[in-house]
């Protein structure tokens, strides 16, 4: 029942075998649309013929969808069925509590944004590394204001030293050719999320990817010059067309990100370390004091920056105390006691 139009709109939205396989007889009159706006009391979509709110009973928690989901819906009244399964999800813990706060679904690429000024902080790029490897997402670093920098290299090249084959984008956010840099990540059916801090430029690359301007773009907001933090002008995250048929998901600037159940997520930022762990003498090598400890030789040898192992250790020792552990009677998971 879905027509030509329809289906290439479905397909540049990233619709694929993945969802098409999850659909049952009973779904015949349905018609699959993707989530674009989350907020308390209501759900939108994107449609062919633009953002549509969906009626939803009053069972639903809308806090259980996440911008970008598919799901199915009535097209009498435009009423929520159901959810599909996922393909890739954002999230992350809220503190101190066992459920998860729902960032972004079924994105390609994350694009972890931050400026060539006093924003620039390895270690936070690190745990939002270790978040998009964790939900098999690739991560992609933007480095914006690069106008503004006349050390724009210096930060990129600290930043290609954060994990292997990183692609690391040096940009300024209101140019087309920012457009341009990110293509390779930006095409039909392709779907890429934002992340970062307040006021490094993420509505206003946005802006500039899906070609918005006036009425209907997304706001920014200028950034405070002793520090340059922004002043969380975004407070929702949305889902917007991209002039290269792709899909971006704008969300609000984040303040801290605690990690947690990104123990392999954490392995692959830093596999650096983890191979050269393999050659300790010691199978239980702390890298601390041990003799035949590979991970000290190279530290030793300048090969591997101190500062980058102790980084390595303080995301280790926080997600193990952030992720619950399968030890409470019958295997539940629950928290490991704090010390
Ligand atoms: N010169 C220059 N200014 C930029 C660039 N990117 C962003 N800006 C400016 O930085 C300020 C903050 O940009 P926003 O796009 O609102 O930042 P944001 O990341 O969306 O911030 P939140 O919504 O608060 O999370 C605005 O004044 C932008 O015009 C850039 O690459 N070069
Ligand atoms: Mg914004
Ligand atoms: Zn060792």
């Amino acid at each position: 029942m879905t027509t030509d139009r329809e289906a290439t709109f479905l397909a540049s939205l990233g619709w694929s075998d993945f969802f098409a396989d999850q659909l049952e007889d009973a779904d015949s009159d349905l018609v699959p649309r993707r989530i674009a706006e989350v907020h308390r009391s209501r759900l939108s979509v994107t449609s062919v013929d633009g953002i549509v709110r969906l009626a939803i009973s009053h069972q639903v928690n809308t806090s259980d969808y996440a911008v970008g989901d598919w799901v199915m819906v009535d097209p009498d009244g435009n009423q929520l069925v159901r959810r599909l399964e996922r393909r890739t999800l954002l999230q992350r813990r809220t503190e101190g509590r066992q459920t998860h706060q729902l960032g972004a679904a079924n994105v390609d690429t994350l694009l972890i944004v931050t400026s060539c000024n006093a924003d620039f902080n390895v270690a936070r790029l690190e745990r939002y590394m270790a978040l998009a490897n964790q939900a098999d997402t690739q991560p992609v670093i933007i480095l914006t204001k690069a106008d503004l920098a006349p050390d724009a290299a210096d930060y990129e090249a600290q930043a290609k030293a954060l994990q292997r084959d990183l692609p690391v984008i040096v940009l300024n956010a209101k140019s087309d050719d920012a457009a341009h840099a990110l293509a390779p990540w930006c095409g039909f059916g392709q779907t890429i999320a934002l992340i970062g801090s307040s006021g490094v430029g993420k509505s206003t690359l946005v802006n500039t990817l899906a070609g918005l301007s006036g009425e209907g773009s997304q706001e920014t907001g200028g950034i405070r010059e002793r520090d340059a933090k922004g002043r969380h002008t975004t407070t929702a995250r949305s889902l917007h067309a991209m002039s290269g048929g792709g899909w971006v998901i704008d969300t609000p600037g984040m303040r801290t990100l605690q990690v947690s159940d990104v123990a392999e997520g954490i392995e692959t930022v830093f596999s650096e370390i983890t191979e050269l762990a393999e050659h300790c003498r010691f199978r239980d090598c702390t890298h601390d004091h041990e003799p035949g400890c590979a991970v000290q030789a190279a530290v030793k040898s300048g090969t591997l920056a101190p500062e980058r192992l102790a980084r390595w250790r303080v995301l280790l020792d926080e997600n193990k105390k952030n992720t619950p552990q399968l030890t409470g009677p019958k295997g539940n998971k629950v928290f490991q006691k704090k010390r």
